[in-house]
């Protein structure tokens, strides 16, 4: 089945107003690419902002609040972000399952308030180091995206991020033959819970992704586009990975 790539930077807490000239251009470039769903996950302060100069590129969140409301000083629900302007959102990203604890049922719910809030999901899952060198990366982040993954899921608003934690702002990245194999069996992973919609589903590589690697990662059979850090904070950098796609 082909699916249509997506390749969504993720400013994580990088960018001002003073950057918004980075978004506009990433947003042309994202016109000069139809074939290619472009976007930027930006801090939430820029989602606005960005909203107008925005192109042909979508804008995202990086997290939202499970709840629709209440007691919870200083979180952004899903419906706030949507009105501000995003219509994606990322969850469970390994930063904040590491600097906030998220748990795969708090990835799970936050997924669900985001589609029930109208925006569409990237469920981030990924494994460490000691995973990656003890062999089982494959069933361990099999089973952490089983655990993390919202009921009613389908291909029309969710995709997955597979990014190995140790891959994020390192430089390293997996052998091309590890990330297939990784693919693969979060597909058939995916295939075991939600059967055909699975084929649909797109399943984003990230961690370490730049110009110098994109086009032989996003050639692979599984590999459906990119989440993509430092590599989307710039233009000129941004450019060839969408142009890989
Ligand atoms: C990275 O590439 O550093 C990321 O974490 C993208 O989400």
């Amino acid at each position: 089945m082909s699916r249509r790539k997506l390749v969504v930077g993720n400013w994580k807490m990088n960018g001002l107003r003073a950057q918004l000239g980075e978004v506009e251009a990433i947003g042309g470039l994202a016109r000069d690419y139809p074939a290619v769903e472009v976007g930027l996950c930006l801090p939430a302060t820029l989602i606005s902002p960005a909203d107008g100069v925005k192109g042909a590129a979508f804008i995202g969140a990086q997290d939202c609040h499970m709840k629709e409301s209440g007691a919870h000083t200083g979180c952004l629900s899903a419906a706030m972000l949507a009105e501000a302007g995003a219509s994606w959102t990322i969850v469970g990203h390994s930063e904040r399952r590491q600097d906030q604890g998220e748990t795969d049922a708090d990835v799970a719910a936050k997924a669900l308030a985001a589609r029930a809030a109208g925006l569409k999901v990237i469920l981030c899952v990924g494994e460490s180091l000691d995973v990656r060198d003890a062999g089982n990366a494959e069933a361990v982040v099999a089973a952490q995206l089983l655990a993390s993954l919202p009921d009613g899921a389908a291909a029309d608003w969710l995709a997955i991020a597979y990014e190995p934690i140790w891959a994020i702002g390192t430089g390293r990245i997996p052998t091309m033959e590890a990330v297939a194999a990784m693919h693969a069996a979060l597909r058939a992973a995916l295939a075991s819970r939600i059967g055909v919609e699975a084929e649909g589903m797109r399943i984003l590589y990230g961690g370490s992704m730049n110009g110098d690697n994109a086009a032989e990662l996003l050639a692979l059979a599984d590999v459906d586009g990119g989440l993509i850090g430092g590599a989307s904070l710039a233009a000129a950098k941004f450019a060839p990975v969408i142009a890989a796609a």
